[in-house]
């Protein structure tokens, strides 16, 4: 087979259907990854529209360009575009689209969950814009606080959008998150070991990790403040046992990690871009993965500097601010390995130079001031002032955006395969940072006055006229050249000049496809040996093109790839993946279902959407199954490996492992919660308890461990030919005893609206009753799999999957029971 007729076979069956359809039947990561970006960036424009708005209203004193209602939605709804809608998408198609091109396969582990993830993400923001241009827009602010936004002071349906729209968004955050561990862990190039990735993927690796364990306590606190909204449980409302302090522990356990999560992909650019422009390799390649996963450790210990003022014992404040400026460490490691790299090489200024200069410049500042904040005196000097918001814009813009501007001119040629035409892009950097400066330097002064922020309108007798003026002529001059960049891109798309293959000469595997980039990416795998693979061997993307590497002959209509062995690389299994389908579009739109009855009240919609989503899941992995055995397959260069089907860790294996990690998380809040309210909320313990009882703790926890025992010897029948039936009947039956336990502390407890108490124990009471619904499901699909013949000795792997999640079901099961028994106790 000659490389035309190659790359029109493997185009055949990796191609998205052809015009207007193909949007919504693609599964290709590589359509997806540019879906997720162009949406993203449209989210920017929505956002920075906004932030316009909040700069013409404080432009000059008593201002009457919007009243206090609707200045309080615009910054909100700008908060909450950029955290939300507009960074973490940013990432996650920026991952989606390259990781599969740097890591040398062909797409991600799991093709349809990155186009649900997608969906969710459009609808889900949709929402907020409908809520929008509705005036009905959430305005308690983007962190949302109680008691500002319970049912009390928030009474209309502005934050319930916040508070379900954004949940709605997260689900594409922990999908995104959960394939980019798996993908990088287990979907490269063979003979890529770990120390062999390119350091973009150690980022992505840690901020997916991040998302895992930082999203869900807010989704846990988002649900929890609904719930208060919609049913009167008092979770938050101090004279019923709640506090409003849980809501903002639970929002910054999230919220400080965002921020490095935001930062860290940012950051993974610059340690890509960097070198190339400096015509060297990164140095310090070692130092830099021990710092990032320092910076995600860290980083979770520091919530707390986020509530220095709410009257934290001494003790903590001083751990907590000592902490806070430990952060500093790992992130002076990057930047000296950065300024090292730039002292070996010989930089160049192409336009992502430019942007990775202004980065620098922006960021450093940004952590300085974060040294000052991280200082409690000064702290409570400014707290709540404009300098919190313009320390947080040097942040966030200066390591975020210039970042991404640096990797869009860098990749821009990639993804289009065109030359840039005009000069637009380095005129507009100028304005931007030009314009980024004086706004935010302005706002740090303003600050310092004493100007707080959220604030609609001020008197000139404050002083602050002049500064708040020219911090809004700053803040237009930057608008003009973000608008000019993407003017320039958008020139850069229509231009006719194409590009010869890796302009920038880089050392990756993501310029070694052809640029646009095929459906497939590569003709075939390569074997990696060292972390510039295209720099040892510029042949390479003509040989891969020619079929040499790994699976170079296309067979039947498969799309194939490989997985390897997580550590060394080493090929493990051959992957077939499944083809397009509008499954996942309808499965979020179904998804949707559920949360618009939750929003708009209408109750009957939501068991709906909850038993649709359960159908379209079931179909969802039925139809991957197989009726016959996969043999053996030759994927080339000699090795002979077998499907993932008939191996145990199959990748919806690992793709579980890391969605129970987010689970897991989740569940641990909830138990935080509740052993926060019980030891610091007033009102504790209350008068009715929950009257304990030993037979039904002993029988429902009897039940879960007996469902993970029976799968375990269902997996171990499997393997060995035996009949599974009578175990996966024991397993059921466990589940169903389990459940039944749950259903029962649910019903005997004191009414959930009288105390914070009884609401948090019904939340947990659910949860458990919610996954033994789960093993139900799990356990029948295997029992349908097993009368249908879909299984045998060598097809097993979802044997594995179900006795992962029934492992976590005796684990988080137990806990509950004994949570909900034990605190009825009266010692
Ligand atoms: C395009 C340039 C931008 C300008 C001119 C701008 C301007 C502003 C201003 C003036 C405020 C204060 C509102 C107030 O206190 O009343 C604000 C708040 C905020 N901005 Fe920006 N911003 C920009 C970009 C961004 C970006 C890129 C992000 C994040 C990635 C961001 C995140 C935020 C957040 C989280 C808040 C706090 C909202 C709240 O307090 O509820 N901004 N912005
Ligand atoms: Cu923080």
């Amino acid at each position: 087979m000659n490389v035309v007729a190659r790359h029109r076979r493997l185009d055949a069956i990796w191609a998205s259907q052809k015009g207007f359809r193909g949007w919504f039947s693609t599964v290709n990561h590589s359509d997806l990854g540019r879906m997720f970006l162009v949406t993203s960036f449209f989210f920017f424009i929505v956002g920075g529209i906004l932030a316009m708005l909040i700069r013409a209203q404080l432009a000059s004193p008593h201002a009457a360009f919007a009243g206090p209602e609707i200045y309080n939605q615009i910054f909100t709804m700008h908060g909450t575009i950029m955290m939300f809608l507009f960074a973490i998408p940013a990432f996650e198609g920026l991952a989606i689209y390259l990781l599969p091109k740097i890591l040398g396969t062909r797409d991600l582990a799991f093709p349809r969950l990155t186009a649900y993830g997608y969906w969710c993400y459009v609808f889900g923001g949709s929402m907020l814009l409908v809520a929008m241009l509705l005036g009905l827009a959430p305005d308690s602010g983007w962190f949302m606080y109680t008691p500002l936004s319970n049912a009390i002071y928030a009474s209309g349906i502005n934050t319930d959008f916040w508070l379900i729209g954004i949940t709605f968004v997260e689900i594409s955050a922990i999908a995104a998150a959960a394939e980019i561990c798996v993908s990088i862990l287990k979907f490269r190039a063979p003979g890529m070991t770990l120390a062999k990735m390119p350091i973009f993927a150690w980022y992505a690796l840690v901020t997916a990790l991040m998302i895992l364990t930082g999203f869900p306590p807010l989704i846990l606190g988002s649900i929890l403040l609904e719930v208060e909204r919609a049913f009167g449980f008092p979770f938050f409302q101090v004279d019923l046992g709640g506090d409003s302090l849980l809501w903002q522990h639970l929002f910054w356990l999230f919220g400080h990690p965002e921020v490095y999560i935001i930062f860290l992909p940012a950051a993974g650019i610059v340690s890509t871009v960097l070198p190339v422009m400096c015509r060297t390799t990164l140095i310090g390649y070692g130092w830099i993965v021990a710092a990032i996963v320092a910076l995600a450790f860290l980083s979770f210990g520091l919530w707390v500097h986020h509530m220095f003022t709410t009257g934290i014992p001494h003790m903590a404040l001083a751990f907590f601010s000592a902490a806070s400026t430990l952060v500093a460490v790992p992130t002076a490691v990057q930047i000296f390995a950065w300024i090292g790299t730039m002292w070996k090489g010989r930089p160049e200024l192409h336009m992502p130079m430019l942007h990775i200069m202004g980065f620098f410049a922006t960021f450093v500042i940004g952590g300085l001031t974060g040294v000052m904040v991280a200082m409690v005196p000064f702290n409570w000097q400014v707290h709540d002032t404009a300098f919190i918001t313009a320390h947080l814009h040097y942040v966030l813009f200066g390591g975020f955006v210039f970042p991404v501007f640096a990797g869009i001119y860098y990749w821009l040629p990639h993804v289009t395969g065109r030359k840039r035409f005009f000069r637009l892009g380095e005129f507009a950097f100028w304005l931007i940072f030009a314009g980024f400066h004086v706004t935010f330097f302005a706002m740090h002064w303003v600050g310092l006055l004493g100007q707080r922020r959220r604030i609609d309108s001020y008197t000139p007798e404050d002083g602050w006229t002049l500064i708040n003026l020219i911090s809004s002529v700053g803040s237009f001059v930057l608008s003009i050249g973000i608008a000019m960049v993407l003017l320039d891109v958008i020139l850069h798309v229509w231009s006719q000049r194409r590009i010869r293959r890796n302009p920038w000469q880089a050392g990756t595997l993501d310029w070694a496809t052809l640029t646009p980039a095929p459906s497939y990416n590569f003709a075939s795998l390569p074997h990696v040996t060292s972390r510039d693979p295209l720099a040892d061997d510029p042949d390479l993307p003509v040989s891969l093109a020619q079929g040499k590497g790994y699976l170079g002959t296309p067979r039947h209509h498969w799309r194939e790839t490989l997985m390897v062995d997580v550590a060394t690389g080493r090929p493990e299994a051959h992957v077939i993946y499944p083809a397009n389908t509008r499954l996942p579009i309808v499965m979020s739109a179904v998804t949707g279902i559920f949360f618009l009855g939750l929003l708009l009240k209408t109750y009957w919609m939501v068991p709906i959407g909850i038993v649709g989503v359960a159908a379209l899941a079931l179909h969802w992995v039925w139809v991957t199954g197989r009726k016959d055995d996969p043999g053996a397959q030759d994927v080339g260069q000699g090795v002979t490996l077998p499907h993932t089907s008939a191996t145990d860790r199959a990748p919806g294996w690992w793709g579980s492992l890391f969605l129970l990690v987010a689970n897991a998380t989740l569940f641990g809040c909830l138990l935080f919660g509740f052993g926060f309210l019980w030891t610091v909320a007033p009102g504790w313990p209350p008068a009715v308890r929950f009257v304990p009882s030993f037979i039904e703790l002993g029988v429902g926890v009897a039940g879960a461990l007996g469902t993970a025992l029976a799968l375990r010897l269902a997996l171990a029948a499997v393997r060995n030919a035996r009949a599974t039936l009578p175990a996966l009947g024991i397993a059921l039956t466990g589940a169903l005893v389990f459940g039944a336990c749950c259903a029962i502390m649910l019903w005997r407890m004191p009414p959930p609206v009288d105390h914070a108490y009884a609401a948090t124990l019904f939340v947990l009471g659910s949860y458990g009753l919610f996954h033994a619904g789960l093993m139900v499901l799990m356990t029948g699909h295997l029992i349908a799999r097993v009368t249908q013949g879909y299984i045998s000795p060598v097809r097993r792997s979802e044997f594995a999957v179900v006795s992962l999640w029934a492992d976590y079901l005796a684990i988080s099961g137990s806990l509950v029971l004994l949570v909900g028994h034990l605190s009825g106790l009266t010692l």
